[in-house]
């Protein structure tokens, strides 16, 4: 199967490092995009946080999948931070920092009960909510590779190449990042496609990806994936073959 070989300009190299961007090895990740992230009366909210700053990657992200969305073959794959009914997938230290958030995990709020699986609040907003054949992964941790079948569903679709989305940056998308990145996976973060509850740590975590090389990955954004990503449209409809 061939492509025209395309780069993604991001610092500090074009991505990917092998110029091995393809419709067939490539998945966009989206993390976390549940309304107990960025919605009103979720758990960052309720943690007193500004919501404005992980909601502002909504749009951005939006492009993103709609490019994607056009290109035949192209695995999509949302991320579910969230516990069972029982809690029992819940460690006793995560469970009362919570509470010391005044946002228990378990405990009732305005979208249900926080955090837990099937809750109104635990689950993705629907201006990216997720279409028949794109994949999603619950996790109970903050990496999406840690207690999931992520890492099976990459391989068994010959995945190499992620461009990461979601927030927050500095919790979910970075643990998931490097994560990633240690198990050989070429990682590009989308700088405007992420949001953290403090815009500090935001900067700083994109900045950390950056140094020696690259330690995890290449920084770009939606602008510069969107660019490269069109032209592969032409192409996978050509030689991709259906997934899923
Ligand atoms: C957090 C996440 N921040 N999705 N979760 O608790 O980053």
């Amino acid at each position: 199967m061939t492509y025209r070989r395309q780069l993604i300009r991001s610092e500090p190299y074009l991505w990917p490092f092998d110029a091995s961007l393809s419709a067939d090895n490539t998945a966009l990740l989206i993390i976390d995009m549940q309304r107990d992230f960025c919605a009103p009366g979720g758990y960052i909210d309720q943690m007193g946080y500004d919501i404005g700053l992980t909601a502002r990657a909504i749009k951005p992200i939006q492009r993103v999948l709609a490019t994607v969305r056009s290109i035949p073959a192209f695995t999509v794959i949302h991320t579910r931070e969230g516990h069972r009914a029982d809690l029992s997938d819940l460690p006793a230290n995560k469970l009362w920092r919570s509470h010391r958030m005044s946002a228990g995990i378990g405990d009732r709020g305005p979208l249900g009960k926080v955090l837990v699986r099937g809750q109104p609040g635990w689950d993705i907003i629907p201006d990216l909510y997720p279409i028949p054949g794109e994949i999603i992964v619950d996790k109970p941790g903050k990496g999406a590779f840690f207690a999931t079948d992520l890492d099976l569903i990459l391989g068994l679709r010959g995945i190499k190449n992620l461009i990461v989305t979601g927030i927050t940056t500095d919790v979910c998308v970075h643990t998931t990042l490097r994560e990633a990145n240690d198990r050989g996976y070429e990682c590009v973060l989308l700088e405007d496609c992420c949001g953290a509850t403090e815009e500090t740590n935001h900067k700083a975590a994109i900045n950390m990806i950056r140094m020696q090389g690259g330690i995890f990955g290449a920084v770009s954004d939606s602008v510069s994936v969107i660019d490269t990503l069109k032209h592969l449209t032409s192409d996978s409809a050509l030689s991709s073959t259906p997934k899923g």
